[in-house]
């Protein structure tokens, strides 16, 4: 018997890099997955997660059906007793506490995932509430505030454009295990190679040597949480040496006198014992900067989760501009998104900018930021009883039982709900508190496009992927799920028609795009539905589209459907002034709110140094706390090791392979020891998303090598006050052996 092998093609959903991948099938069945080497904009680069994509749709544990906690238990349910669940306990608790009565939580994989990302904000529009949280503020919320100050959008994030560049200092980040964040940038190895290859040169700032500093030229140890110092030494370098030259920027700058004047305290001489890098160092450095053609500062996750995140967010940038880098080639420049890019709408040049804070959280009185309240206020709104308190929960694609600081305060505040609902692929250390549970589809079963990290991309394109396998009879795409909830909160019932809500919101947000040319835009895109209609929407209005025809060569979807490995939109361009949607029109070098934070920073200077600090890494076989369950990437040696230095080692007594105890005042964890010099002595290595051995979760390869949970050590009050954003690097710790 002869079988055949027909090809699909799919993009990775799993990190930022978005690799599009070749995958063969035989009989309904993923027989093989590769690099597309096609693919326009990944060339041919995967890493050892993609192959991942087969397990997960083969796992056992992964849901497909529904589930409704009965007595304690979780039984399998249809999904109109799902919903009629969700009917018979949501609507009574918002009409008892009102809209703010209901929570949702956002994970990481909406953001990889076309349906959850076009579609939440139409559930959270039906549910109308404050109480809004995701892992954006244990992530990138201080970027995005120092970009929505800077330039007016909050996702007008500069990258750097790494094939052109002939110079990075790359600080707290470590593309070479995340394949990049913030900056999607596949195959970050082979770019390194050819920027050195032309003579390029690279230099990490991390407490690890890490990969990504193994493959560059020079690697700086700096202590955790001191990266604003080491940053506010360079900018005070490029003032004190005249070596800010701001080019064809100087006209679309606010604000350089009063950077100059807030920069004046600190000199490299004076931040170098703090971050411990020499002056000498910080000087060099602001020098290449300054004098190198093409260069860019970089900083990601290291360089947020800390104290001073937002700070470091905005010097990084600022750099950029004194350096006259921003928005110049080889420089850190903006992508221009081919679809649902906020800095590509409206009037260009100038618009409303940002603003925070128009709210706060009921019990800790936290700002908001971009519409939410920092995940680490969770718990604490859950379980301080009061008026507004939050009685029910939307939890989707996310475990923040696992991701966030004091999962145990959350886990059990998630009991005290009346109601919880999530929409997740497992009964992971989260989900498991839920009363019910909607199962998404495997990546295998749905559509793909890139609406978030096409905003970061280092090279404009746009790609589609087709379902690659039948979704099984009855099985909603996620999307309708959420608009069924959002029915189901205002009312309209479990029976709701949907597909009447979705065309009736359409209808209203066509409108409001196109105007007069509403009903022809309304007509064209009448025969798709869902997510795939909002694609095509963003498609053809966005900056390469056709305009519904008025620019026939433009981008539509069905053109993206017919070239499956992609389609490039080139390198990025000059996109100064107009991706500006500040209300000045103007870069916004110095905003008030950042120059008064600068206070903090002096007091915090003679800060007494811990003798011992915890930060977090990531692994290229897993990703944050959900892929442990795939047998292909959960084999091989353990991984959730506490990497010490051999000094530090030597002075607590610890043993490499042995068994210790680590201390942040009473939480505490018991680790294993892995004696390495890649640390900075001083400075303990744990991974986060471990601890799978919660009762309850039904993650059965996870259970089997459960690690340890690096957040149960951390405090959920540590915050960054401008973002709200966690601090979960430089935590002070003890440790000893076991
Ligand atoms: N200490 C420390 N903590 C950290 C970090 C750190 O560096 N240090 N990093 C933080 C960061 S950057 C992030 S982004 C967070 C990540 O933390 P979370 O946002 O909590 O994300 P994950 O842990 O990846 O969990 C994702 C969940 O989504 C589910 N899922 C996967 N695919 C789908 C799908 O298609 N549909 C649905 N409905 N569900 C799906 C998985 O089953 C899993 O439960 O962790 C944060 N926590
Ligand atoms: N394989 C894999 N890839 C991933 C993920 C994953 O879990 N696994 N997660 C994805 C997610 S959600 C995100 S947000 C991205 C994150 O992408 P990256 O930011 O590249 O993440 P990390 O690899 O954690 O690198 C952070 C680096 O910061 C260093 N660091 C810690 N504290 C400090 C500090 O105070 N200062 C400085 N300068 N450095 C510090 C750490 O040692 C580490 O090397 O990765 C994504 N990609
Ligand atoms: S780097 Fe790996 S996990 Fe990330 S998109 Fe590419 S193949 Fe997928
Ligand atoms: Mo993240």
């Amino acid at each position: 018997m002869t079988s055949t092998v027909t090809l699909a093609h799919r993009i990775c959903p799993f990190c930022e890099a978005c690799c599009g991948l070749e995958l063969d099938l035989e009989a309904q069945q993923v027989v093989r997955i590769r690099a597309d080497p096609h693919d326009v904009f990944s060339a041919g680069f995967l890493c050892p997660k993609a192959i991942g994509l087969k397990d997960l749709h083969a796992d056992p544990d992964r849901l497909r059906t529904p589930l409704i906690k009965r007595d304690g238990q979780f039984v399998e349910a249809s999904w109109d007793e799902a919903y009629a669940e969700i009917e018979r306990r949501l609507p009574p608790l918002i009409a008892a506490g009102g809209p703010n009565a209901v929570a949702t939580v956002l994970g990481n994989p909406t953001s990889h995932k076309m349906g959850l990302l076009l579609y939440f904000p139409r559930l959270a529009r039906a549910l109308g509430t404050r109480n809004m949280f995701s892992a954006s503020s244990v992530d990138q919320v201080p970027k995005m505030l120092s970009v929505g100050l800077m330039f007016g959008s909050w996702l007008s994030v500069p990258v750097p454009d790494i094939e052109r560049a002939q110079f990075l200092l790359i600080l707290g980040a470590n593309p070479m295990v995340s394949n990049g964040s913030l900056w999607t940038v596949p195959d970050f190895r082979g770019k390194a190679k050819a920027l050195r290859a032309r003579g390029g040169k690279i230099v990490v700032v991390d407490p690890r040597r890490t990969e990504t500093a193994a493959v560059a030229d020079a690697h700086h140890f700096i202590r955790p949480g001191a990266d604003v110092y080491f940053l506010l030494g360079i900018a005070h370098t490029l003032f004190d040496e005249q070596l800010v030259e701001l080019g064809r920027l100087a006209e679309h700058t606010a604000g350089l006198a009063e950077l100059d004047a807030a920069l004046r305290s600190f000199s490299p001489e004076s931040m170098a014992a703090r971050c411990g890098i020499d002056a000498a160092t910080m000087r060099e450095l602001a020098r290449t900067l300054a004098q190198t053609r093409h260069a860019a500062v970089y900083g990601r996750i290291g360089t947020c989760t800390q104290q001073f995140g937002t700070l470091c967010s905005w010097l990084i940038d600022v750099i950029n501009v004194l350096t006259g880098h921003l928005d110049e080639e080889g420089g850190s420049m903006f992508p221009k998104a081919a679809a649902f890019a906020a800095n590509t709408r409206g009037a260009p040049g100038s618009g409303r900018g940002i603003s925070s804070g128009r709210y706060r959280s009921r019990v800790s009185g936290v700002p908001e930021v971009a519409g939410e309240i920092p995940l680490t206020c969770l718990a604490e709104e859950i379980d301080t009883p009061g008026p507004g308190q939050i009685k029910a929960l939307i939890a989707i694609a996310g475990n923040p039982v696992l991701s966030a600081p004091n999962g145990a305060r959350l886990a059990a505040a998630l009991d005290q709900l009346d109601f919880m609902v999530s929409l997740d692929i497992y009964v992971n250390e989260t989900s498991r508190h839920a009363d019910v549970i909607l199962p998404g589809l495997s990546p295998l079963e749905e559509a793909h496009y890139d609406v978030t990290f096409t905003q970061f991309s280092h090279r404009n394109h746009a790609r589609y992927s087709a379902p690659v396998l039948a979704r099984a009879a009855g099985q909603p795409e996620e999307w309708e799920s959420m608009l069924r909830i959002g029915a189901i909160a205002k009312g309209l019932g479990a029976q709701a028609d949907i597909g009447a809500l979705d065309d009736a919101t359409l209808e209203e947000d066509v409108k409001k795009i196109a105007g007069p040319a509403a009903a022809h835009v309304l007509a064209a895109l009448q025969p798709l539905r869902g997510a795939e209609r909002l694609l095509e929407l963003g498609l053809r209005s966005g900056p390469y589209g056709d305009q519904f025809g008025a620019k026939p060569a433009g981008l539509t979807l069905d053109k993206l459907k017919a070239a499956p490995s992609g389609i490039d939109l080139g390198p990025m361009g000059p996109r100064i002034p107009e991706v500006l949607r500040t209300a000045s029109g103007k870069i916004e070098l110095a905003p008030q709110m950042l120059l008064d934070d600068l206070a903090r920073v002096t007091a915090d200077l003679q800060a007494p140094v811990p003798e011992l600090v915890i930060i977090g890494r990531r692994q290229l076989r897993s990703n944050n706390s959900w892929m442990h369950n795939l047998p292909v990437l959960a084999k091989g040696t353990y991984r959730c090791t506490a990497l010490v230095h051999p000094f530090d080692a030597s002075r607590f007594g610890l043993a490499d392979g042995g068994a210790a105890r680590i201390n942040n005042g009473a939480r505490q964890i018991e680790v294993q020891v892995e004696i390495s010099d890649e640390m900075m002595p001083g400075v303990v290595s744990l991974p986060h998303g471990w601890g799978h051995n919660l009762p309850g979760t039904q993650m059965n390869v996870a259970a089997e090598r459960p690690g340890v949970n690096l957040n149960a050590l951390l405090d959920e009050n540590l915050r960054d006050p401008l973002s709200g954003n966690a601090v979960l690097s430089g935590i002070p710790i003890t440790m000893a052996p076991l």
